[in-house]
């Protein structure tokens, strides 16, 4: 898959503003400052379409992005702030817990982790309930970058081993070197267009 055309749709800041589309989405979900709203740039080749910050809690609605007109990817608020208030931090979860819950057209989940670090606690919380769900979704090693080539795929396979996923379904990126990128959009393609098997000529 190539993006070849991106645009900004809305944002929503609670359950109503949500959008009633009926292409299929693909959510972004991680810590807050893990790397989301910079992958979904990089995803897009735009280093404005989505603002990023090295302040953590920069992205505190769900922001709908259109990608080549076929599909929305959906930037939500990183959890785990600690400088958040508590109803702030209740705002987001309910947010991002009816978005998941509810979104009738929700495909896959970018779930997003710092590929130097062990999934936090919140993080646990938020894999277990996509686990319980059913809901598919990707592991995305961030800021590949930061360590050294060398100990990339030691981390993958003991991010797999913690998260006991199969190392096809955790993938690295750096969307600061703009690397990682094509194994993901395969991965989307996958999901959007699953093959079609004809049943009929099988039983022929
Ligand atoms: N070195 C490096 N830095 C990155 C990478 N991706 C993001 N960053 C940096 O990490 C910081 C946070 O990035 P954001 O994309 O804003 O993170 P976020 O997950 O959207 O954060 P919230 O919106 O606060 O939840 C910024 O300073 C980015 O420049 C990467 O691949 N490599
Ligand atoms: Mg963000």
């Amino acid at each position: 898959m190539i993006i070849k055309k991106t645009a900004f749709i809305t944002s929503a800041a609670n359950g109503k503003d949500r959008i009633v589309s009926d292409l299929p989405q693909i959510a972004v979900v991680g810590k807050s400052n893990v790397g989301k709203s910079s992958f979904i740039n990089y995803l897009a080749n735009d280093s404005k379409l989505a603002r990023t910050s090295k302040a953590p809690g920069r992205t505190r609605l769900i922001n709908y992005f259109l990608f080549n007109e076929e599909f929305i990817l959906t930037d939500l608020p990183g959890y785990g702030f600690a400088k958040v208030s508590w109803d702030e931090k209740k705002k987001w979860s309910v947010l991002i817990e009816d978005y998941l819950n509810e979104e009738p057209n929700l495909k896959l989940v970018c779930f997003l982790v710092d590929i130097r670090h062990d999934p936090t606690d919140d993080d646990k919380i938020m894999y277990n309930y996509l686990f319980k769900r059913g809901i598919p979704f990707l592991i995305i090693a961030t800021k590949a970058d930061k360590i050294a080539k060398s100990k990339v795929k030691n981390q993958l396979r003991h991010l797999s081993a913690i998260l006991k996923v199969g190392m096809d379904n955790v993938l690295p990126v750096s969307s600061q070197e703009k690397k990682g990128k094509e194994e993901i959009l395969a991965k989307f393609d996958q999901i959007l267009y699953p093959p079609v098997f004809d049943d009929e000529q099988d039983e022929q």
